[in-house]
């Protein structure tokens, strides 16, 4: 007999106090309280791989999540916009389900935990759309759409605004959210010095991993907030490296960039350090650059700022540092305006963070949707404000993917010291990643793992 895999927990534990009504408030204060329609979603569904009985652990839809403190597969949940009232539909489950998935929740148990206005079976869907007769569905996607469109075809759906008004909410986060996202980087701190302090020359990417890993789970986080990557030597320069199955080597860097989530609210840390516990000539020069492009974009962060001036003042650091290492040649002004420094840093200075890795609400949709009915949320979002919580980022990488076919390129070539760059093929590339709360007077650095080079060396490989 094939025993089916018991269903994975996820770090949204069971019995956490979600305090889902003041993120439903929020949203409702969006919609004018004539407006006749309804908001709908539907909840995560269980997730098996390919076509077998494979279960992947549990993750709740993050706007649902938010939105109803349910972590559950197989529910949905309407807002009554003009009642303000809060509909959840609940599987209806066979007894088969309790054998292999554990106890089924009584209605009552759900009411209890849950606490909607009204609570219905899933199997009420249809009915209540129609007692309901909503001018409009304000619903995510065009698969929610549809399936709300196959029960009823007179129903009018729109997925348009409520992609905008969830991520005006969730982009800036309430008390709780942060204390929620300060958790997860407590945790962290704590996985990513005990990588540092295990660094050796011989050991593999996996089993720094594996060591992250633990001191994740043994404190209570089983998700992680995205695919982990421990990269070594020439992999550091591979921005979305997975595969950490490497044997790292002496005299090369290894880039950890990782974060587990707590109750669904993500860390996402990278560092960069030698392998051997002490930075070459080459490493420390461009560790350094990439240390100051760092400071002085967190420095920067404040209420008022836009992501684009913290992207710009590393950038320009970093194209300083490039010049001083012959790695590049010219004006700096001229090298800025012609983008050089991208071919070395070739993505963004930071993103939101929050349920999800790379949050919800970075870019205002265009300017179409200002003057749409019943929505008053389409202020610009790029400029930082309290609240939002974001990543700081820059790096620096020996990209030959991206540098040979600009070696080839005369706008591009003439910048760049061929023979120098062609020297450092293989060198990999250093990432230094923080995260931070944006506070009124600033910010809040959630970030407390060693990046002074001298306190690296101190600590890396200290454990044995
Ligand atoms: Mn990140």
């Amino acid at each position: 007999m094939t025993k089916k895999p018991t269903r994975s927990g996820n770090s949204a534990a069971n019995d956490v106090h979600h305090p889902s009504s003041i993120h439903r408030e929020k949203l409702f204060s969006l919609f004018e309280e004539d407006n006749g329609g309804i908001i709908y979603l539907r909840g995560a569904e269980l997730m098996y791989r390919h076509q077998t009985d494979y279960e992947f652990p549990f993750r709740q839809e993050s706007n649902f999540w938010y939105l109803s403190g349910v972590n559950e597969p197989d529910f949905h949940l309407i807002l009554d916009l003009q009642s303000r009232n809060y509909h959840l539909f609940m599987p209806k489950r066979t007894e088969q389900f309790a054998v292999w998935h554990g106890h089924i929740k009584s209605s009552d148990e759900v009411l209890q935990k849950y606490k909607p206005d009204h609570l219905h079976h899933d199997t009420e869907l249809p009915g209540m759309l129609k007692d309901l007769n909503p001018d409009v569905i304000y619903c995510l996607n065009e698969q929610q759409a549809e399936y709300l469109e196959d029960l009823d075809r007179s129903l009018q759906v729109d997925t348009e605004t409520l992609p905008e008004a969830i991520s005006y909410c969730r982009c800036i986060k309430t008390d709780w959210e942060l204390d929620q996202l300060r958790e997860a980087s407590r945790i962290n701190n704590i996985a990513h010095l005990e990588v540092l302090k295990a660094l050796r020359p011989g050991l593999y990417e996996y089993e720094a991993k594996a060591i992250f890993e633990y001191h994740q789970i043994r404190n209570g986080l089983l998700q992680d907030a995205y695919n982990g990557i421990h990269a070594s030597g020439p992999n550091s320069a591979i921005l979305h490296y997975v595969e950490n199955n490497r044997q790292m080597k002496d005299g090369e860097l290894y880039l950890i960039d990782a974060g587990f989530e707590w109750n669904g609210y993500a860390s996402d840390f990278s560092r960069t350090y030698p392998v051997n516990g002490s930075f070459d000539g080459n490493q420390a020069a461009i560790y350094q650059t990439v240390l100051e492009a760092q400071k002085k974009a967190i420095e920067m962060s404040e209420p008022g700022v836009r992501m684009e001036e913290l992207h710009l003042a590393a950038a320009r650091i970093i194209l300083e540092g490039l010049r001083e290492f012959d790695l590049v040649k010219g004006q700096t002004e001229e090298l800025m305006e012609n983008d050089i420094f991208a071919l070395f840093f070739p993505h963004g200075v930071g993103h939101l963070l929050g349920l999800d890795t790379h949050d919800v609400g970075g870019y205002p949709k265009g300017v179409d949707r200002i003057d749409r009915p019943g929505l008053k949320f389409l202020r610009t979002r790029r400029e930082l404000q309290p609240g939002m919580v974001i990543t700081v980022e820059p790096g620096l990488y020996i990209i030959p993917a991206l540098l040979k076919p600009a070696l080839e390129e005369d706008e591009k070539s003439r910048y760049l010291n061929r023979d120098k760059i062609e020297s450092l093929f293989g060198f990999g590339g250093v990432r230094i990643e923080d995260n931070l709360i944006i506070t009124e007077n600033g910010h809040e650095n959630l970030t407390d793992v060693p990046k002074e080079i001298e306190e690296i060396e101190e600590l890396a490989g200290s454990s044995g």
